[in-house]
């Protein structure tokens, strides 16, 4: 494998970035695969994973289901499904199974049947909605939380007027130094997929494009539309391994390793519908399931994609072929003639970057093995200066090292597919830096809502009285990330060496030499 192939983020994105260009789903995993978009409740959308920017003692882990909410889709508003068994797990020993598993189980309370209203005679929380949900925190089959309180959806500006206080109900600190927030929240991908269905356009490159038009900024799809967020923050220790990081890193001081994660949601095996009413039975089946974006929308085949949803990390060595004879490889050089062709077969560095994790900075396992994992070394602390585009500007805080709200894995992959890799990964690791390969984007840099800077970080829900008018506005192109804890700013990361790819010196001072943007 050619050495530079096998760095960072250089192949993952490639591929993706084609996907991107393909015409094939790319709203990160809403309504992915045949069977699961026509389930919502149970469909995750994404999963991020990171040191959280605030209390960098603690990891962030945050999983979305249901795709679209309708801020105003009344007067039923959008719940967490009673019948799911939503799930994080976490691989802490290299071998793409669960060693510490997280589940959410709800129960939807209605006070008053008889009323049509869902939302009772607010305004909220003083009046108590006459819908609401609570629910338990299992973790490895023990229940650590029971009967928390879900935040009522963003109705309006008369039944829920001061909707941050009500968020604030729905944040709670659990044992074990851990916090959990579940409730609806403004969706925090951001993307073009309006256009990028529409042939593969990239708004701001319609010119370039095999059927012109004319080039404007780009629309975020997502944009006004709400998700329902599970969000958790845990001392590290509560994802490490027992006996200290499974995978030995190069240059390392490792205190807490590398983990993989993956969300999902599982259902009972029956469901019995009668006059009004549904029962369910029988053991759980996974329905749904996320670790690295955009995986499951174009690597896998479509005859396959609702068994990839059912199936465990373990088992994805049957995709192989998947990740290192990407079918999407080839649509790029067709629907933008001047960009020239990507290597289409023996990719390596996918399996290598998504199926593995990159040796140095996040791998968990090596040779013939393949897990779809978001993977997060939990030893590098937050950015001091973070960046949207995360490796591709030396921040290796960010995708594909675990994943946060802002990283935008779109404009990555992009550039890195058309060999733009930027002016960082080009004078350290040799990478090529094409232009205007290196300004590819589709036209959406950041999200229509500034994220929290505290747990859970998410953006409050869009409102169904304002509607989301977010989605008719062009894309932000920037914005700022969340400010880190002052300690960490400018404080030399000590994470060894992260002799990853092309580059081999030694004593790379990342503080330096990473996050010098
Ligand atoms: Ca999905
Ligand atoms: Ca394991
Ligand atoms: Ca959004
Ligand atoms: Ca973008």
């Amino acid at each position: 494998m050619n050495h530079a192939r096998k760095m960072a983020v250089s192949g993952a994105v490639a591929l993706l970035a084609i996907s991107a260009l393909s015409g094939g789903a790319m709203a990160s995993s809403h309504r992915e695969a045949p069977l699961i978009s026509k389930d919502p409740s149970a469909d995750n959308t994404d999963l991020y994973a990171f040191v959280s920017p605030d209390d960098p003692s603690t990891v962030t882990l945050i999983a979305d289901y249901i795709p679209f909410e309708e801020p105003g889709g009344g007067p039923n508003f959008y719940n967490f499904d009673d019948n799911v068994d939503y799930w994080l797990k976490i691989d802490n020993t290299g071998d793409g199974n669960a060693d510490v598993t997280y589940e959410f189980r709800f129960t939807t309370n209605v006070a008053n049947g008889g009323s049509f209203l869902y939302s009772g005679y607010g305004p909220i929380p003083a009046v108590a909605a006459n819908v609401t949900q609570t629910y338990d925190v299992i973790r490895n089959g023990v229940t650590i939380a029971s009967g928390l309180t879900v935040p009522a959806p963003n109705i309006g500006p008369r039944t829920t007027p001061d909707y941050g206080t009500i968020a604030s109900t729905g944040v709670h600190s659990i044992s074990g130094g851990r916090q959990v927030f579940a409730g609806q929240r403004d969706d925090p991908f951001f993307a073009d997929v309006g256009s990028i269905f529409d042939l593969g356009g990239l708004r701001p490159f319609n010119a370039d494009h095999l059927i012109p038009l004319k080039p404007t900024k780009g629309v975020d799809v997502l944009g006004g539309y709400n998700t329902n967020s599970i969000a958790l923050q845990v001392p590290k220790s509560d994802l490490a391994a027992a006996s200290g990081r499974p995978i030995a890193q190069a240059g390392s001081s490792a205190t807490f390793g590398t983990v993989g994660i993956w969300a999902g949601a599982s259902r009972p095996t029956e469901s019995v519908l009668d006059a009004g009413n549904v029962t369910t039975s029988g053991p759980l089946v996974q329905v749904s399931r996320l670790g690295n974006p955009l995986i499951n929308e174009v690597l896998i085949g479509l005859g396959q994609k609702d068994e990839w949803n059912s199936e465990n990390p373990s088992g994805d060595a049957a995709y192989t072929s998947r990740y290192t004879d990407p079918e999407l490889a080839s649509i790029i050089h067709a629907v933008y003639p001047t960009i020239p062709s990507p290597q289409t077969s023996g990719r390596q560095d996918l399996m290598l970057i998504l199926g593995q994790g990159v040796p140095g900075l996040n791998q968990t396992n090596s040779g013939s093995t393949l897990y779809d994992m978001l993977r997060l070394n939990m030893d590098i602390p937050p950015a001091a200066h973070p960046h949207r585009l995360a490796v591709l500007k030396g921040d290796v805080a960010g995708f594909p090292n675990g994943r946060r709200l802002f990283d935008d894995v779109v404009d990555i992959e992009l550039r890195a597919v058309a060999d733009g890799y930027g002016k960082f990964l080009n004078q350290n690791f040799g990478l090529p830096n094409l232009k205007p390969n290196n300004i590819l984007s589709d036209g959406c840099g950041w999200n229509d809502k500034p994220f929290l800077q505290h747990f859970p970080y998410v953006a409050a829900p869009w409102n169904g009285y304002t509607g989301g008018v977010a989605r008719v506005t062009p894309c932000m192109q920037h914005g700022s990330p969340p400010a880190n804890d002052p300690i960490h700013r400018g404080t030399a990361v000590t994470t060894g060496n992260l002799a990853f790819g092309r580059w081999t010196g030694a004593g790379l001072a990342i503080d330096a030499r990473f996050y010098a943007s």
